[in-house]
């Protein structure tokens, strides 16, 4: 893969890290202006790596964290249109979901790095490693760049802004590396003691235009149409070419430096090889052994992998295959229904334009979602080339390698259903008074309460003392008969379907947690329409989405669209305050100065740089009838309000419901303390339970009133995310914090004395 140069390199370190890190630590070097970003597993620890080191002032890089990825691209957009260094890194369903974006950061030819650290795209969801993502971006005019090991992915990221950032080049760039196998995985690497040699090596960003120019008004983004519109494409396509030139140029100049030469088309034993793997990143490596075994037989066998695919590099493909008779094209993608991957596709066209060449191609699909690929399955793979050249035909020319039967037993057994009967045992029950013109709830005691049997069975994976299942609870045996849930990503997803299992014991649909209540809306839709033209039975069915706060930042765009359409269904956010299942990333709910791993608390950076987000009253300002918010462990009230919240759908309502849920592991508290950490947020007004319903706002639960009020440290000093807020040199974001809540907490009162606020 890389060889060493004769000249002397610049002075490096040599240490043992992931790829991440190494990507972390390439972007320090380098110290971009600005990094808009969207925690995702498996890139996520790229931005938390950065923000840790921000927090201990070792760079200037200003990180954003974006309400999404597709925001996070935009915010990537805008700050490379104003001129500066601009970085961004996403997986699988993240790099879809910015894909929008791509286009237009190229097609303006504004430069910026991304890190796509490949995983699966869901569905179904899965966290691990393979390049269906990547493939989605490959006509994106990006240069794509492969970093197959850490080493890689720290070269790769610094010789990324010189190719890109090329006068002649011009264009954003990808660099990816293999989730987990590469990000996670520590190896032996060298990076250079001296940043000052990554910043020389870079030289200073170089913007012909930029919109921060004031004596040089530009207009970026033209609206454009035929004729002119091919041509601006073929500058694009122009670009690309240059790029071919330039990448060999930009890493033979590194190879001096660091005395790590990367070529463009890595070959391995290629010169007398007859049978040929052509395969990407990780797994080259891997089959780099399976070709010395094969060998060691005495069998012609060689391995092609590029270090570049965007532009992708035919010639040199041709060249590498000159004299193969066989080579066995390798995707850890399928583009569905073409026949093989998209390597393969490309691989064929190039071989197609050499008329000696007469290669035989297989093409195989491996390694999905993870699957791990080992030297035996490159030796495998090779031995079907070696066939194919010994028969002189090929008898499959794709397929996929490495399936099974898998576990015939492990199917997902439907559960036993629950009858009407049973989930109605008329416990809950609100009906509205004509005398008071008010809802009466009643909803019995907590004995009665538990003959509500569970909708989701105890065998979930949660944490111990985790709050969402307890909220769960309380909350669905307020709400009778039928249900259907739909999750969205998060704890609460995660802990109750690992396949084959299922903790749901009604009707459950996951989508990503930018989209679900738009999911919902369909299906209360066609529930209506299938309802109207006779094709279901005339059962009731009360629609709930559960979603997480995150989910409320990234799906707050469809949450509003839903409700401003008045689908009648529920929205219950559990908030526990972060982007909890990937490891704690900050989420808008998330309180100003709290420390979580991307917002660390260290002498250049006092935790989260801005207040929590008030779900509640944005739901409220789309003027749905019923809004409510709650806690578990507060007497009745979470199922008192479920009971309302499903009134109102019955009217044909939108209702919008948000529950404080504790997380003994990210806030760092004692896990038998839940209740006591979450009553404390209630009394010490930070999260103030209260309900609006037709436009009418009522405190459920004044902690002043009741004389329980407590101040806001009590609460902070009893979490580890948040104690460090009671030292001295946090008076200003205690104060900034404090001064919020109480606020909040006043205007929230004036809104319950006064009936039109
Ligand atoms: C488009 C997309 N971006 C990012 C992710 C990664 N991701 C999955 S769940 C999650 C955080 C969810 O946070 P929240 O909704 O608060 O639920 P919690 O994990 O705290 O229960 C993130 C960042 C994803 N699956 N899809
Ligand atoms: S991380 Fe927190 S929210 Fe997630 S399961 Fe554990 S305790 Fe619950
Ligand atoms: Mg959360």
């Amino acid at each position: 893969m890389m060889t060493t140069t004769a000249r002397r390199p610049a002075v490096q370190v040599t240490d043992f890290k992931k790829g991440n890190e190494m990507a972390a630590l390439a972007a320090r070097q380098v110290d971009y202006h600005v990094m808009g970003y969207y925690p995702i597993t498996p890139s996520t620890e790229i931005a938390e790596e950065l923000d840790e080191m921000y927090s201990r002032g070792e760079h200037s890089t200003k990180m954003v964290p974006a309400d999404g990825e597709h925001g996070a691209a935009g915010i990537c957009y805008g700050a490379a249109v104003a001129g500066g260094r601009v970085l961004n890194a996403t997986s699988a369903n993240g790099l879809l979901y910015a894909l929008e974006q791509l286009p237009v950061q190229s097609g303006t030819r504004f430069p910026m790095v991304l890190n796509v650290v490949t995983r699966s795209v869901s569905a179904p969801l899965d966290i691990r490693g393979d390049h269906s993502d990547l493939m989605m971006a490959l006509s994106t005019g990006w240069i794509i760049l492969l970093a197959r090991d850490p080493q890689a992915a720290y070269d790769m990221n610094i010789m990324a802004v010189r190719i890109g950032e090329h006068p002649e080049v011009r264009l954003p760039v990808i660099v990816a590396m293999d989730g987990f196998f590469t990000s996670h995985q520590k190896r032996r690497v060298r990076y250079f003691e001296d940043a000052g040699v990554v910043k020389q090596f870079v030289g200073r960003p170089n913007t012909p235009v930029n919109a921060l120019d004031a004596h040089h008004p530009v207009t970026i983004g033209a609206y454009m149409n035929d004729p002119d519109l091919i041509n601006n494409k073929y500058q694009l396509k122009l670009a690309m070419d240059a790029a071919e030139r330039i990448i060999p140029e930009v890493f033979a100049e590194y190879a001096e430096l660091s005395g790590r030469r990367y070529p463009v088309m890595d070959c391995y034993r290629m010169e007398d090889a007859e049978a040929a793997l052509f395969i990407l990143n990780s797994a080259a490596e891997t089959a780099k052994d399976a070709v010395d075994r094969l060998r060691a037989q005495g069998k012609k066998v060689g391995l092609v992998s590029p270090n570049v695919i965007r532009p992708f590099p035919a010639a040199l493909v041709r060249e590498a295959l000159k004299s193969a008779k066989a080579v066995i094209i390798a995707d850890r993608a399928d583009s569905y229904g073409a026949h093989g991957g998209n390597m393969s596709l490309e691989v064929r066209a190039a071989l197609k334009d050499d008329p000696d060449n007469r290669a035989y191609c297989l093409s195989r699909v491996y390694g999905l979602g993870g699957k791990d690929f080992y030297t035996a399955d490159a030796e495998e793979m090779l031995g079907e080339a070696l066939e194919a050249v010994n028969a002189g035909h090929v008898d499959v020319p794709f397929d996929y390698h490495g399936v099974t039967a898998g576990d015939l037993s492990a199917t997902m057994e439907p559960a036993k259903p629950l009858t009407k009967e049973e989930m109605s045992p008329g416990v809950a029950h609100a009906e509205w008074d004509e005398a008071s013109r008010s809802l009466k709830v009643n909803v019995g005691g907590p004995r009665q309460l538990t003959a509500v049997p569970d909708r989701i069975a105890p065998g979930h994976g949660a944490c111990p003392g985790c709050g969402i299942f307890p909220s769960l609870k309380q909350f669905l045996a307020g709400v009778e008969g039928h249900v259907v849930l739909l999750f969205h990503t998060g704890c609460a997803e995660i802990t109750t379907t690992p396949y084959p299992y299922s903790s749901h014991r009604v009707t459950y649909i996951h989508n990503l947690f930018q989209n679900g209540a738009a999911t919902l809306s369909g299906v209360v839709e066609m529930y209506r329409e299938r309802l109207r033209r006779q094709e279901i039975p005339p059962d009731e069915i009360t629609f709930i989405m559960i979603s997480g706060d995150g989910g409320m930042d990234i799906g707050m765009g469809p949450t509003i669209g839903a409700a401003l359409r008045g689908h009648p269904m529920i929205v219950l956010e559990y908030d526990n305050e972060g982007y909890m299942n990937t490891g704690n990333q900050l989420s808008y709910a998330t309180p100003l100065g709290h420390a979580s791993s991307t917002s660390h608390v260290g002498p250049a950076q006092s935790g989260k740089g801005f207040q929590h987000k008030d779900t509640a009253q944005i739901m409220a300002a789309t003027h749905i009838p019923y809004v409510f918010t709650s806690v578990e462990g507060l007497g009745t009230d979470l199922t008192r309000k479920a009971a309302k919240a499903q009134w109102h759908v019955r009217q044909g309502h939108f209702v919008y419901g948000k529950v404080l849920s504790v997380c003994p592991l990210s806030w760092r508290y004692d896990e038998r303390l839940g209740t006591e950490v979450a009553k404390a947020a209630v009394d010490c007004c930070f999260f103030p339970v209260y309900e609006v319903e037709n436009h009418k706002t009522t405190i459920s639960y004044d902690p002043e009133q009741r004389q329980k009020r407590i101040p806001v440290t009590q609460w902070l000093g009893m979490m580890g995310k948040s104690k460090h807020l009671l030292g001295p040199e946090y008076a200003g974001v205690l104060k900034a914090f404090e001064d919020e809540v109480e606020r909040r907490w006043r205007r929230l009162k004036a809104m319950h004395e006064h009936p039109l606020l």
